[in-house]
């Protein structure tokens, strides 16, 4: 059997995605997700240009083969363009054999270690009232773990926080910007450290001890505020923190880790294991971040996660709107192979979403499921997407209140 085709879709439902379908000589198709936020045309070309003529004429069962001939043949290493591009190939490939196998994937990953994957969902609010209400809705949709993300005093606009309630409780917190320059949101960690362990306290007092929740820290910190937000929170007993620190710097996180026991979370900016070496080695983090479409895929993010789980290290796969259906499915496949699963993150993705891209998943009793049908279990309705040409998009950037830029 020989790739025959395969070909980019660039569309904007709710916001934009790019897609990557491989078709066979026998007519077998397989999707992946190579949607970058902000950045989508970049993999969208790097496929085009680079890597779809090297696909036609392969064997598409050799996934293994083809992804150490991507990332070695290219000779530039890492990085996530490159990473995002391998991954969309990667999961492509496991979609087709796992549809030629007649099996939903995670059997062709070892099988169902659990009956579905804990997802947890984003609660936000501007005020505590409002954050109180949005884990009440939350909690009505089915959600057993809830992320906890609050607007701050004196802050106009904060990561994480809806800009208005939404529709049936679905939100985007972060919209494909669809502006010509990225929007700028203002930013005082000082204030922030101040704020949030109150707005703990009375999440932990409304809704009791037992109730799993995480926050996202979202890079902003330097080492030593993050282990004291890290102290601070220990009587609320988080799930995670998320992303205290910019992780290029590894080392960083043993001085968080000396000062706290909140369970740490990172990488969902990384691409590599290598991102990930001394995190993982020298167990400074309790849970990985990655998504499979930014770090090369299933074959990737598996060695990763095996890796992790000889340090007690488990899984919290990226799984923001800006993953695609197609990306949602391969990590729901993943989360339900492994055994170190940890959780999974759940924001719903809008209703022209699901016109482009058909699922087959479910969320019962707070699990998600991929659902059974052989492949993936998603399939993209071509002649919906072209309906959403592709629109320009930023994700919004952070400045102090003197006009220094920080990291949003
Ligand atoms: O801001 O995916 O934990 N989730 C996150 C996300 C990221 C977006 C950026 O594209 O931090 O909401
Ligand atoms: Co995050």
């Amino acid at each position: 059997m020989k790739i025959s085709s395969a070909d980019v879709i660039v569309t904007s439902p709710d916001r934009n995605f790019v897609t990557l379908k491989i078709t066979t000589d026998e007519g077998v198709t397989g999707l992946g997700d190579a949607t970058l936020n902000g950045r989508e045309l970049a993999v969208a070309s790097y496929l085009r240009d680079h890597v779809v003529p090297l696909l036609l004429g392969r064997d598409p069962h050799r996934i293994e083969d083809t992804w150490q001939f991507l990332y070695r043949s290219a000779y530039w290493r890492r990085g996530p363009v490159t990473m995002s591009a391998i991954a969309a190939v990667d999961v492509a490939l496991w979609d087709i054999k796992a549809k030629l196998a007649g099996m939903p994937l995670y059997q062709l990953l070892g099988g169902a270690s659990r009956h579905g994957a804990l997802a947890y969902g984003h609660a936000s609010g501007r005020d505590v009232p409002q954050l109180l209400d949005s884990v009440r809705e939350h909690l009505e949709l089915g959600f057993r773990a809830i992320r906890i993300q609050t607007a701050v005093p004196g802050l106009n606009k904060v990561y994480g926080v809806a800009a208005q309630p939404g529709v049936d409780g679905r939100y985007d917190y972060e919209p494909a910007q669809r502006t010509p320059l990225p929007v700028e949101e203002d930013w005082d960690t000082r204030a922030y450290l101040r704020h949030l362990p109150g707005v703990f306290e009375a999440v932990r007092n409304e809704f009791g001890p037992a109730l799993p929740l995480l926050h996202d820290g979202h890079h902003r910190m330097t080492p030593i505020q993050a282990a004291r937000l890290g102290r601070d929170l220990e009587p609320y007993d988080l799930f995670w923190l998320e992303d205290c620190t910019p992780a290029e710097n590894q080392e960083a996180l043993r001085l968080v880790r000396s000062h706290t026991v909140t369970p740490l979370a990172i990488g969902e900016v990384f691409n590599t294991v290598w991102d990930y070496q001394t995190l993982i080695r020298e167990q400074l983090i309790d849970y990985v971040r990655s998504a499979v479409t930014h770090t090369g895929g299933i074959t990737a993010l598996r060695k990763v996660l095996d890796f992790a789980a000889q340090y007690q290290i488990k899984s919290g796969i990226h799984g923001p709107t800006d993953i695609s259906p197609v990306g949602m499915a391969a990590a729901l496949h993943l989360d339900l192979a492994i055994h170190n699963f940890g959780i999974q993150e759940y924001m719903r993705h809008g209703p022209r979403t699901a016109e482009v891209f058909r699922q087959s998943f479910t969320f019962t009793d707070g699990l998600l499921h991929p659902g059974d049908q052989p492949g993936l279990g998603v399939e993209l309705d071509e002649q919906a997407a072209a309906r959403f040409p592709y629109v320009p998009a930023y994700l919004p950037y952070s400045r102090l209140h003197d006009g220094t830029v920080h990291d949003w």
